[in-house]
Formats: C-alpha cells, sequence, structure tokens
C-alpha cells in the first residue's frame, strides 16, 4: 500500500562533517547492546498498527525510535531498506469495525489515512516497502506451505496450527520460562487453553472461515492469516533472512517476535533477524496508553489543539526510546519552550564553536539512541554565547538530520 511522503533529511557528509559511528543498539535476544554496521545496506522490519484507532503517542514513540536508527545508519553513509506492515485484516480491527457498525475495510483506510498524516507531521522516515495483511495473504498462504514441507503444521478442526517445537531456537528471542509464555500468550491474542493444541503455546497459522468475517481461498480452504505468520512472510519476502533489525515495542516480545522468528527460521532453515530491538510502553493514567482500553492521547488531537509537531516529537525525545514511562501535559509545555530556545539560538548570526557538538550529539545517538542525552548537549549550546558564524547552520543540520526536529 501507499507508504507516506519522506522528510528531507540533510547529509552532514555533505556539509563537510564526515561520517557518524556505527549504532551500538540494545539487542533484546542477545540481552546486550550489539553494534549493528552491515556492509552497504541496513535492513529492518518494523510492526506496523492495527488500524482500528488512531494513532497514539505511544505508536509515535515507538516509530520514532526506529526513525533514530535509520538517521544513524544514514549518518554512517548507509542505504537503509526498511519495511512496515500494517495488520488491516485481525480479530480487534473486525470486532471494532462490529461494535460500531462501520465497514472494516474503511475502518482500516481511514485510520491508516490518519498514521500517514501524523507520521508525515512527526517527520518519521517512511517505509519504502508499506504492506497491508491483505495484500500478503499469497505471501503468508505462501509460507504455510513451505512450513508444511517442514512438518511444522496440524490442524485443530479447520484452523492450521505451527509446532513451537519445529524450531530447536524457540525462546530465543525472550528468553521466558513455559509458565511465563503460557500466561503472557493468553494477554497477548494467543489461545493456550484451546483444546486439540499439542503444545499450549502453539500459535495459529490460519483461521478457517467464521461467519460474517472476511475470508480467502487457500489450498487449506477458505480463511485468514493468524497474526505473526503475516510478519513472518512480508519480512522475508521484502528482506529475507538475517535482516539486521525486527523492531517494535516492548509489549511484541512474546509471543508475537518469538512466533514470527521461529515460524520463519523453520520454514528456511535460517536465522530471522539478527538482532530485536524494542522500544518501551508510553503509559496515560498510570497504564500502558491502549487502544483496548481508551486511555489514549492521540497525535492528531494534539495538532489539531495547534501543537507544533515539532514539540510533539521533542517532548518524546526527553525520555529514552527504551524506558517505559508516563505522559503529562506538562512534557509537551517544556517541550515547546526547548523548541523556543532553540530556534532563537540557531537564528543568531553566531555562536559557540560545534565542532565537539557534532562528534558528542553522535556519540550519543549511536550509543543506543540516547536522544536524552543529545538534546542535553543541544540545549549547552543553545544556552552559550559564541563567535562561530557557521555554528548556528551547523547546529541546525545536525538537530535535522540526527534528531529530525526540523528548526
Ligand atoms: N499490528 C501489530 C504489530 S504486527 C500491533 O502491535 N499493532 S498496534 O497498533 O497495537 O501497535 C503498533 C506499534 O506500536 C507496535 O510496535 C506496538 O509495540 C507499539 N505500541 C503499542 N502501544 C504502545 C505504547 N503504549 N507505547 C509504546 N509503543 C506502543
Ligand atoms: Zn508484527
Amino acid at each position: 500500500m501507499r507508504s507516506w511522503s519522506a522528510p528531507d533529511i540533510p547529509s552532514l557528509d555533505a556539509l563537510g562533517l564526515g561520517r557518524g559511528p556505527a549504532p551500538q543498539v540494545h539487542d533484546t535476544a542477545a540481552g546486550a547492546a550489539r553494534e549493528l554496521d552491515p556492509e552497504g545496506t541496513a535492513r529492518m522490519y518494523v510492526c506496523g498498527i492495527t488500524p482500528y484507532d488512531a494513532t497514539h503517542l505511544g505508536h509515535a514513540s515507538t516509530y520514532l525510535a526506529f526513525d533514530l536508527l535509520q538517521r544513524v545508519w544514514r549518518d554512517r553513509g548507509l542505504d537503509v531498506t526498511y519495511v512496515q506492515n500494517v495488520t488491516d485484516v485481525d480479530d480487534p480491527l473486525l470486532e471494532r469495525a462490529d461494535a460500531t457498525g462501520e465497514d472494516w475495510v474503511a475502518l482500516a483506510e481511514r485510520e491508516t489515512e490518519l498514521f500517514r498524516t501524523d507520521m508525515t507531521a512527526l517527520r518519521i522516515i517512511p517505509p519504502q516497502h508499506y504492506m497491508g495483511a491483505v495484500e500478503a495473504i499469497d505471501l503468508v498462504v505462501a509460507l504455510i506451505g513451505r512450513l508444511e514441507e517442514a512438518g511444522a503444521v496440524y490442524r485443530v478442526d479447520d484452523d492450521l496450527y505451527f509446532d513451537v517445537h519445529a524450531d530447536p531456537a524457540f525462546g530465543g528471542v525472550s528468553h521466558l520460562d513455559a509458565a511465563v509464555m503460557a500466561t503472557v500468550f493468553a494477554e497477548r491474542g494467543g489461545d493456550p487453553e484451546r483444546e486439540g493444541k499439542k503444545d499450549p503455546l502453539d500459535c495459529l497459522l490460519w483461521l478457517a472461515e467464521r461467519p460474517g468475517e472476511p475470508s480467502w481461498d487457500s489450498p487449506f480452504g477458505k480463511g485468514r492469516p493468524g497474526w505473526h505468520v503475516e510478519c513472518s512472510a512480508m519480512a522475508l519476502h521484502h528482506l529475507g533472512t538475517g535482516f539486521d533489525v525486527q523492531g517494535g515495542g516492548s509489549d511484541l516480545v512474546f509471543p508475537h517476535h518469538e512466533m514470527s522468528a521461529s515460524e520463519a527460521q523453520v520454514a528456511t532453515g535460517e536465522p530471522f533477524a539478527k538482532a530485536y530491538v524494542h522500544a518501551g510502553m508510553v503509559a496515560l493514567d498510570g497504564e500502558k496508553m491502549s487502544k483496548s482500553k481508551g486511555n489514549l492521547e492521540l497525535v492528531s488531537r494534539l495538532r489539531e489543539a495547534g501543537h507544533d509537531p515539532m514539540a510533539i516529537r521533542l517532548a518524546l525525545l526527553g525520555h529514552h526510546y527504551r524506558s517505559d514511562w508516563e505522559w503529562f501535559a506538562g512534557d509537551l509545555e517544556a517541550a515547546e519552550q526547548r523548541l523556543a530556545r532553540w530556534r532563537a539560538a540557531v537564528e543568531r548570526p553566531a555562536g559557540a564553536d560545534a565542532g565537539s557538538l557534532v562528534a558528542d550529539v553522535r556519540d550519543a545517538m549511536s550509543s543506543d539512541l540516547d536522544a536524552p542525552r543529545a538534546l542535553t548537549i543541544i540545549d549547552e549550546w543553545a544556552a552559550t554565547e559564541g563567535t562561530d558564524e557557521s555554528a548556528p547552520a551547523t547546529v541546525r543540520a545536525v538537530v535535522d538530520a540526527l534528531l529530525g526536529v526540523a528548526l
């Protein structure tokens, strides 16, 4: 499906500032930071929205984290092939459409379009391949066929399940023990209690047609894809195996990223991603911001209220991407003041020498995307007077290239 328009990204190299260092990023599977420095092109898949409600600040914060990683890679001189999905057919979407009486396709299209508008306003770099689950049905069917050949598929009634024991590396993303997996699986869309399954953790690959629900033809009968296999199929199709980063919020570590990695690994015999990178959860009123609970602060609502998207972006940048944090309206006021201070500082005819600032911001951003540290470095520069006439333009370019904030 259509992606959204890309922001301009200045090249610091072209401005004579050289190239930045390789990023060190925390890999959930390794439990440690890893250097992510591929040759030539970095390949990244980030799990996209389920479009049954509007983009909230939790979504924005997660996509911002991967936007920052792209900026570090680009500053290093790499190209980035970036893929993102839209889960445009799944239980929560169909349930919402049913509850409100809206056509599920129209609901998904409307919310996906709002998401594109929000991402554009926040200057989030778009994926080159933006693909809906509906568009990927053939890819999913082909992948399930490969899993069948590998002996990893069985039926419960007319539904198809993936046998998690077919993957010797199962558990290698989350490292959770079986009891915790069963609890989390039940909380996040799984069905550990279903009778007829070989293992409670086995996950759905193909859901046979249900009355009143959309379905597609397949060699296994009419139905629709399970959630996890959708992402395995799209990532493998666009990126192949062993791509650099599988990303998303930390609520996707298990079961989603564990299952999609296992399915891909059993089908191909190769590791799925090199690193699994997860953003922390944003809360509101003491609880994880979520469409299902309704405790949301929407990007579109803040924009409509007249807040500058660059201030929204700065407010999100004030929190390290891996931390869980709570949104307070005061964050936005503070970010608006910071934005005004920075804008005034880059409008000055001269400022303090920015030579060490460039290196320091690069160091912060390549050290597990430490945006809060980068903000402090810019704050200090903005608060200092100086006579370097080239410094304001340099700082403007650094803030744009590495933090994505247009001053
Ligand atoms: N469509 C699936 C992924 S294939 C999905 O999780 N959709 S979602 O709409 O629920 O979430 C979209 C992205 O936002 C996911 O990466 C998810 O991890 C992230 N996310 C959801 N809620 C929050 C939150 N409160 N804070 C931070 N990130 C969040
Ligand atoms: Zn996904």
